[in-house]
């Protein structure tokens, strides 16, 4: 089911389109049924994915390849054809109304939706990794958890849509990592959804027009370490 806060915020259109929406009804989608985020294929598990090929969906199914690694969390996947709009019509619109993939829907609790990778990020930590493999505990590890929170906002709302951008982000990153292995926690850090968030960005750099990342030393090493995890294949294979 399509959670009630996404319909308020579309408000009538689609709560009427909900009532009126059958299988065959739906243009572009005659085998998809919204009322119940059903598609061809599904196994009914816990989650439902809509993704698509690129750095935002691939996070997301990276922390959803881990948390099946460390604890056998299934989850169904629906391609978005980006190419075809499919993002902008309006069930779709009722999950995320921004239109953007990646979005999430959890059928444990009845249907919930949740968009903004980052957001999918915290939100799959707190409630799926419950012995916090991938993250910090708010209240036990608080200062951890904030500066986890800091890495994901920082990455998010990272605008590298030019190369002299994304080669000023990369500089963060090279002297953020010039002593440890991951972006948070004591020590040399530890692997948590803060480089889970940001390292598709980062292993997409020839994407961005950075042909190699020779200049960033520790982040290339940040970079090659992370994707040599079997997760993170199965991830970017989504
Ligand atoms: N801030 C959003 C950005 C999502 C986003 O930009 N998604 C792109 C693909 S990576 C998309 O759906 N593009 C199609 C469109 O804008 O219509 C997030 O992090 O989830």
């Amino acid at each position: 089911m399509i959670s009630t806060p996404a319909l308020r915020r579309l408000g009538p259109i689609v709560r009427s389109f909900r009532l009126q929406s059958t299988a065959a009804s739906v243009p572009g989608a005659p085998d998809f049924n919204p009322s119940q985020n059903v598609h061809p294929g599904d196994t009914q598990a816990p989650l439902l994915l809509y993704t698509a090929g690129t750095p935002n969906g691939r996070k997301v199914a990276v922390l959803l390849e881990e948390l099946k690694v460390a604890r056998g969390l299934q989850y169904d996947v629906h391609k978005i054809t980006l190419s075809k709009n499919e993002q902008k019509e309006p069930w779709f619109l009722a999950l995320n109304p921004n239109g953007r993939i990646p979005a999430l829907v959890d059928r444990n609790r009845g249907g919930f939706a949740v968009f903004e990778s980052g957001a999918i990020l915290v939100y799959l930590a707190q409630h799926y990794d419950v012995g916090r493999m991938f993250a910090f505990d708010p209240a036990r590890e608080p200062e951890a958890y904030s500066e986890m929170l800091q890495w994901v906002f920082w990455a998010v709302s990272a605008h590298a849509r030019y190369t002299d951008e994304t080669e000023r982000l990369y500089g963060v990153l090279e002297m953020r990592l010039a002593d440890r292995d991951h972006l948070v926690g004591p020590g040399r850090g530890k692997y948590t959804i803060a480089d889970i968030n940001a390292h598709p960005w980062v292993a997409g750099h020839k994407w961005a027009g950075v042909e190699s990342l020779d200049r960033w030393p520790n982040m290339k090493r940040w970079v090659e370490g992370i994707a040599e995890r079997p997760a993170v294949q199965a991830g970017f294979a989504v």
